[in-house]
């Protein structure tokens, strides 16, 4: 932590904030009402790199961009993370896919029937073919695993197995790779989930050890969960192993990070560095969907409201923040963090840019490049992101 005066030292780790954007944000996406279509968006996973690599462009800090399979699958994933190379990107976490077939109706990895679950396990060994190819280090693993009725299957079983599985892809994952494993409470299991909170999540990856990490997503808690207290305890325990970035208003809305509730991320950005996140491995992806907003501008705009948060609980004043705590002072302390949140971070977000020699306004500078206009003329048919259909 910092004293506010230290603006050296505040620019210094803005500079180290790497924010890694998701292939299937560039996609089309809606809800299961309507997908509404753009100009533009990328036909396959080389444009979807294109467009990523356009947002580290204008922000500088977004040089990693996270793989959905098989919505990004291609022939040759070495070749794919060459692409993304040469346009100064890389590939980043690979995120498995065990919800979207017919055979995982009743789930994947904890699905009664030992044949599906086998299919889920190899799909996700697969994932970690496609790591060593890419040279990704994490595997993000979600599941849509549960039931919707009381006495449908049952629960504990259901653990045993998610437990097996989790156990056979953690002894494929090499030296340096890691999984996240990933919780939400509900949906699209509407009775029970198996891995509904970050409890579940913990007890599974401490079981399996230190390559086994607990990813957090903004839109996975019930209302008025205290995430924030989630983050300073899986930092302090060293399971936290990244977010997925998004904002909600309602359930899993997936919009614009920091949109819903700047103060929300700014006191999770404030745990993550009080518990030395920013100078570790904890991995900051957005996981986001732009139904109705143009997506590449919502993209740098996302990676903005980060860093602003971040920006901010760095000039959080520890020193004046520690003594007021001790001497029992509630309203000095909570005027501390009050005081930094309400600080006008832009124009030093815009002076490091400007160090780093991009252009102090990313989207202005976006919408000046003429890469909306090229896209437009050039893509035509779009693909969908695979999400929200
Ligand atoms: C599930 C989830 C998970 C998926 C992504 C598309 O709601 O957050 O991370 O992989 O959405
Ligand atoms: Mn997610
Ligand atoms: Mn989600």
């Amino acid at each position: 932590m910092t004293s506010r005066s230290d603006a050296p030292a505040v620019k210094a780790a803005l500079k180290t904030q790497a924010v890694e954007t998701p292939s299937w944000a560039y996609g089309n996406s809606g809800t299961r009402f309507k997908v509404f279509a753009q100009p533009g968006v990328p036909r396959t996973p080389q444009e979807k790199l294109d467009d990523a690599a356009r947002v580290h462009e204008h922000t500088g800090v977004a040089p990693t961009v996270a793989l959905h399979i098989p919505w990004d699958k291609v022939d040759d994933y070495g070749a794919l993370a060459t692409y993304a190379k040469e346009r100064g990107v890389r590939l980043g976490t690979i995120n498995s896919n065990v919800f979207q077939d017919d055979d995982y109706k009743l789930g994947s990895v904890c699905h009664p029937d030992a044949a599906v679950r086998r299919k889920a396990v190899a799909h996700l060994l697969e994932c970690v073919d496609i790591m060593d190819a890419t040279g990704s280090r994490d595997l993000k693993l979600w599941f849509s695993d549960g039931t919707n009725y009381p006495g449908q299957d049952d629960i504990r079983s259901r653990q045993d197995r998610l437990a097996e599985a989790l156990a056979a892809v953690y002894e494929r994952l090499g030296d340096d790779q890691r999984m996240l494993l990933e919780y939400k409470f509900f949906e699209p299991a509407f009775y029970t989930t198996d891995v509904p909170d970050w409890g579940t999540a913990y007890a599974h990856c401490l079981k399996l050890g230190d390559k086994a990490q607990v990813v957090v997503d903004t839109g996975h808690h019930a209302p008025g969960t205290n995430i924030e207290f989630i983050v300073a305890l899986l930092l302090r325990e060293g399971k936290l192993g990244g977010f997925d970035f998004n904002s909600r208003f309602y359930a899993d809305d997936d919009l614009m990070v920091g949109a819903a509730d700047p103060f929300q991320l700014f006191r999770i950005m404030y745990e993550v560095i009080r518990g030395g996140g920013l100078a570790s491995d904890v991995a900051f992806m957005l996981d986001q969907c732009h139904n109705i907003e143009a997506k590449i501008p919502a993209i740098i705009r996302s990676v903005m409201n980060v860093q602003e948060a971040t920006a901010k609980a760095l000039l959080v004043d520890g020193t004046a923040l520690a003594e007021a705590q001790v001497s029992g002072d509630v309203l000095a302390a909570n005027a501390v963090l009050m005081d930094a949140y309400n600080t006008d971070v832009r124009p030093l977000l815009a002076e490091v840019r400007e160090e780093i020699g991009i252009d102090p306004d990313p989207i202005a500078a976006y919408h000046r490049s003429g890469w909306a206009q090229k896209i437009t003329e050039e893509r035509v048919g779009g693909t969908q992101a695979g999400w929200g259909a």
